[in-house]
């Protein structure tokens, strides 16, 4: 049997409009909260493939979606290169020494080395693979090289950015070569996601906004567009989705081999099909508080599915579901983008 996403993002007509959510597997499903206390904390569960591909699997069986992305965190990856982490409840993500010079840079592993660690990342795929129904499609993603050295370099989540974008603006070389070790690290890893059975690749960059619009190619997507055609070039068929968030005024200047183009809630999807529409799938983009209403929600799909009626898309939120939202309230959203977009 085909797979509705997979085709969805390759272009190609559909029976209805795929949809899952950003963030699916999570703390709004009891049964996630369950598996996440047996785990202990937060990064024993992705060590866990047993429990991952649990977690994995809740929202497919929950909700209907028709994509599972694979329960993991994007700052496995540094973590791996050699970066101590912690997850401090309720303050989130922590780096015991971030990077500050050449010499930080120098001692973390590298490439294929590193790639190499992350063995428990490609056996949840292979479990998740295994009792995955036919019809539905396994998503594999990474952080953006930008996103994830924002935490290389600040050692936790930042409203400011200020310490990377010092090193942006008064060492740029150290910048640049902090984002091309990620890269080739990110490459390896996505390549193994991919031979251990991913459907299709996701790069995150949830921190596009916090860079200037002039200089978002320079240190942002020019790594991701290198990490697609690396990809792209071995795996040709397999469908990438880049989510830079909050990149409006970047819009007229996106290129690259790539399928999918992920748009955030700020974005108004209108915008985005003018601009990119006739170039690649768009997925997105219900602003994820409106998940809190029924009635918000089916305001915006409708309004959704009527811009894209024409279009080619996926649906999806325009960024993560929140914690507290109720799950009926994603299983009615769900429905609803399956409903709304059904081709007789
Ligand atoms: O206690 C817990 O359960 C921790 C909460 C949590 C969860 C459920 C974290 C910590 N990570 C995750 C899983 C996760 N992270 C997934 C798989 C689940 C799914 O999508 O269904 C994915 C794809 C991510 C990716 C991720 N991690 C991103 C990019 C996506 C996005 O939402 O923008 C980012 C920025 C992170 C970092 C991170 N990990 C965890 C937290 C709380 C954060 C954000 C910290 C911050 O705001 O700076």
């Amino acid at each position: 049997m085909g797979k509705i996403f997979v085709d969805a993002c390759l272009g190609k007509e559909t029976p209805y409009t795929p949809v899952w959510m950003m963030r699916q597997a999570g703390r709004y499903l009891p049964e996630y909260r369950a598996v996440r206390t047996q785990a202990g904390n937060f990064l024993n569960l992705c060590h866990d493939p047993q429990k991952a591909c649990e977690v994995t699997l809740q929202p497919v069986d929950i909700l209907d979606v028709d994509a599972a992305i694979l329960f993991s965190d994007i700052l496995v990856v540094p973590n791996e290169m050699g970066m101590k982490l912690d997850f401090v409840t309720g303050e989130g993500p922590v780096f015991e020494s971030p990077i500050e010079t050449q010499e930080d840079l120098d001692a973390l592993i590298g490439a294929e080395a590193a790639a190499n660690k992350l063995t428990y990342v490609y056996e949840t795929i292979k479990l998740i693979k295994e009792q995955l129904a036919q019809d539905k499609a396994l998503i594999g993603f990474t952080g953006a090289p930008w996103t994830l050295a924002t935490y290389m370099i600040e050692g936790q989540g930042t409203k400011t950015y200020n310490i990377c974008k010092k090193m942006m603006y008064s060492d740029p070389e150290l910048l640049h070569r902090i984002l091309a070790k990620v890269t080739e690290v990110v490459k390896f890893y996505m390549e193994k996601q991919i031979q251990a059975g991913i459907d299709v690749v996701q790069i995150f960059d949830s921190w596009a906004a916090a860079i200037e619009p002039a200089k978002y190619d320079e240190f942002s997507w020019k790594y991701m567009v290198q990490i697609a055609d690396y990809l792209k070039a071995k795996y040709p068929h397999i469908p990438i989705i880049m989510f830079p968030k909050g990149i409006p005024a970047f819009l007229d200047k996106v290129y690259g081999n790539f399928d999918v183009f992920g748009v955030d809630w700020s974005t108004p999807m209108a915008l985005a099909k003018e601009k990119l529409g006739d170039r690649y799938v768009l997925q997105g983009n219900m602003e994820p508080c409106r998940l809190y209403s029924q009635e918000a929600t089916r305001e915006c799909v409708e309004s959704l599915a009527n811009t894209m009626k024409e279009g080619r898309h996926i649906f999806n939120l325009g960024h993560g579901i929140l914690p507290d939202v109720p799950v009926e309230n994603a299983k009615y959203f769900v429905k609803l983008c399956q409903d709304v977009s059904r081709r007789k």
